[in-house]
Order: structure tokens, then sequence, then C-alpha cells
């Protein structure tokens, strides 16, 4: 097997005080936590396009990443190329799982059949690796943005042929994840959505999108896929509005076609941001409907409007995005997917280590710090004392659905003289700080 890092041994962790780069400080992945492995709570995923397709380039200048595959002229040695590098970088790394879409691992061909001939070879190649390491696909999804064919959408372009062509290719991907045992298959609607209505039949392509994703779903039971549907919201990028601008969005939408037992969501940080919402609020939000699947780890530039998919280092961030993951009894079949590129600047294979390390010390310790808050119940106490007055009386009787506004309005002409409480927003804060500056 071809070596690319050759320079870098596996990473381990040496803990907080270690001054080591190329070193967990955090992530311990053996340490057992109630039960668990530190590596078995935090499932974290390696994105196989911004590891290890993405260029650096962006619309000022070309592509800066120093990538020896990058040199190689036959695309499908390129693709095994890619493959290698991909196992190397999570044994050494320690990474269980990795995500991809099915034109990151192989070369589009100039027809549908040889492109999807292409697939499987280098597929085959893929399971080979996975068999030899024990390494596992978190989540395949098909790239159904990229070329031209797609610039008016795929479920929702206005032309039927690339509907079809999204359909086959839909299938393909999910015959391939099914195949190297992915644990759930990803929706994220790269181009559906549309830039002016001046030219755009919404109405239709909505209910194209819901027809799309209804032959997906009896595509899952046909062929007896047993992982997860997931759909990812984005509120824009590429188009001005994209269809599944945020969670409750799509909530709403597959609950309108009857499609909410069969999808759940990815929910991602820089999506979340884009959309006007906290990372936290949308996870918040899938857990409580019962709808979180996997989470898209990563962080947006709060000084910058667009995806600059960057590796997550806030510390506050994580801890609460942890606070969910545990509320929501664990990850279940999700992981933390580090949907994550290193800076154009940061261009040295390198930096790709650097990375991944800064990422995934970020979400242990805000792990560690989220079991501590919810072991004390600090906030859990909060909210509970916050919401009391629903507990007996009058509350009780509105939650137990036993009275209507008539009733209310004689209740609250005997009880008009009312008595709030604060909210303590930054007496919570701080103690928040208390537990990730201290535990
Ligand atoms: C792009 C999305 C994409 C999905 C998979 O913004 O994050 O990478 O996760 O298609
Ligand atoms: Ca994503
Ligand atoms: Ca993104």
């Amino acid at each position: 097997m071809k070596q690319f890092f050759e320079s870098i041994s596996k990473i381990k962790y040496e803990g907080p005080s270690s001054t080591n780069p190329f070193s967990f400080k955090y992530y311990n992945p053996d340490e057992m936590i109630n039960g668990k492995t530190m590596k078995e709570h935090l499932r974290f995923a390696l994105t196989y396009w911004h590891t290890l397709c993405g260029t650096g380039g962006d619309p000022f200048g070309d592509g800066t990443m120093q990538r020896p595959w990058f040199d190689m002229a036959d695309p499908m040695e390129q693709a095994k190329a890619k493959v290698d590098a991909c196992f190397e970088l999570m044994e050494k790394l320690d990474i269980d799982y990795f995500t991809f879409h099915d034109r990151d691992v192989s070369p589009e061909g100039k027809t549908l059949a040889e492109t999807n001939a292409m697939l499987d070879e280098v597929v085959d190649y893929i399971e080979k690796r996975m068999k030899e390491t024990g390494k596992k696909l978190l989540w395949g999804t098909a790239c159904l943005f990229k070329h031209p064919r797609f610039m008016h959408g795929a479920a929702t372009s206005c032309e039927a042929d690339v509907f079809a062509y999204a359909a086959a290719q839909v299938k393909k991907a999910m015959d391939v994840t099914k195949r190297l045992g992915g644990e759930n298959y990803v929706f994220w609607g790269g181009r559906e959505g549309y830039e002016t209505l001046l030219n755009t039949d919404m109405k239709l392509e909505e209910e194209n999108f819901a027809r799309f994703l209804k032959m997906a779903a009896d595509y899952k039971k046909k062929i007896a896929f047993t992982g997860e549907l997931l759909i990812e919201p984005k509120p824009k990028e590429p188009t001005k509005h994209q269809y599944d601008t945020d969670a409750a969005t799509v909530l709403g939408f597959l609950r309108k076609y009857g499609l909410e037992k069969e999808f759940k969501l990815n929910i991602e940080a820089n999506h979340a941001t884009l959309a006007g919402h906290t990372f936290q609020h949308e996870i918040h939000l899938a857990r409580i409907n019962g709808a979180l699947g996997s989470i898209d780890a990563n962080i947006g530039d709060p000084n910058l409007g667009w995806d600059t998919d960057q590796f997550p280092t806030n510390i506050y961030d994580t801890t609460l995005v942890m606070y969910e993951v545990i509320k929501n009894g664990g990850l279940h079949k999700g992981g933390l997917n580090f949907d994550a590129k290193p800076r154009r600047a940061s261009f040295e294979p390198e930096d790709i280590f650097l990375s991944y390390i800064a990422g995934m010390d970020t979400f242990a310790k805000g792990f560690k710090v989220a079991l501590k808050l919810i072991e004390d119940g600090v906030l859990e106490k909060f909210v509970e004392e916050r919401y009391s007055s629903y507990k007996q009386g009058i509350g009780k009787e509105i939650v137990s659905g036993n009275v209507d506004f008539e009733a209310l309005e004689k209740y609250a002409l005997e009880n008009d003289q009312i008595k709030v409480k604060s909210g303590r927003q930054e007496m919570l804060e701080s103690i928040l700080n208390q537990y990730i500056l201290s535990k």
C-alpha cells in the first residue's frame, strides 16, 4: 500500500500539558466513559471531499493544497491513491468512519454506464481496504451539484431528463452505500433551490422534490438498506434560496408529504449559522422532534456570509452540541463528520493532521464538559423550576387539555396580579463558563 504521510506517525493522546502539536490533548480514544470508549461516544468521521479532493482554489485564485496524488495523470490511479491516503489518515488519526460523495471517489466518464463502471472499480478497492482495516462508512451520498447538467437543480430541475439522471445516480449511490455497510445515506440538496421566481415553478419543483424522496424511501425498502436516510438543511449557497432551508423547514416539508417517518436530519454547524440559527438550536430542534440523525462538525466565520467549512475549534459550541447529543442518548447511527477543510493557506499535508487534531480535541473537551454539566443537572434544575407553574394548579389543567378560553378567562379575572421570575441568562452563561474553564 502506498504511504503518503511517512514523516507522521500515529497520533497519540499525550494529555493537556503536552506541547507536541502532533498529539491529542483531550481526545483519548480508549478512555472509558459510562461504559463506552470516548471513540465510541464521538464516532468521528473523515470527509473524503475536503480532505482528499479539496484543492484550496477560490474564486480569486488557483488551488494551493500540496497533495501528492494531485500529480498523478491517470484519473483511476489518482482515485486509488486517494483511497490509500484516506485509510492512512484514518489509521493515523484513530478515526473509524469516513463519508463520501460518489464523484469524490471516482471520476465521471463519457456516459453514465462508464461512470458507474469506474465507481464500481474504486468501490471494490474501498471494500478491500475496509475489510483489512475494520474502518466503516458513516454515510454515502451522490454529488448532484458539480456537473453543469445540474445547473437548474437535480430533483427540482426544470428538465425531466435531469430528474431521471439524478434518480439513476442516487440509486447507484444507495447501492454502493449499502454494499459498503454505510450506516446512513445523506441527501444534501446542492442545487435544489432557485435564483429568481421570474423563471421558476416553485410548486412543481417542491412536489417533484417530494416525489424524488418518496422514490428513494421506496428504493431503500426494496434493497433492504438498514441505514437511516438523512436530509441536510442549508439556507443558501450555491442557490440563493435552497428549499431545505433549516431543520424546521425540512420537518414541515416531510410532514406535508407524509415522509416524516422515512427521513431524519444531518445537521451542519455552518448551515445553521447561515440560516441565522445557532448550531445548538438546529440540533435541539431535530432532537425534540426525534429526527437527529447525524452531525456535520465544522464552524463558519461570524464575519463572513458564506459557507467557510472550517474545522471546529470553539469549545463553547462543542460543549453545547455534546450537551444535546448526550440528551439524545448518544449519536446512535450518526457521527461527528468533519465536513471541514484547512484554510487555503494551510496547504501542507501536515495541516490535515493539525486540523483534525484541533477538531477532535475540541469535541472531546466539549463532551467532558457537557457530561459534567448534565451530571450536576445545573441547567436542568433551573429549567425545571422555571416551568414549574405547569406542574400544578391552572398550569397542570392547561397541559392536560382540561381548560378552554372561557375557563381561563374566569381564572385570569380572579388571578390578575401576576408575579413573574427572572430568566437569569447572565447567571447561566457564567455557570457555563465556569464549567468550561474548570471541569
Ligand atoms: C455542502 C454540504 C455537503 C454535504 C454533502 O455545503 O455540506 O458537503 O454535506 O453533500
Ligand atoms: Ca455538510
Ligand atoms: Ca458546508
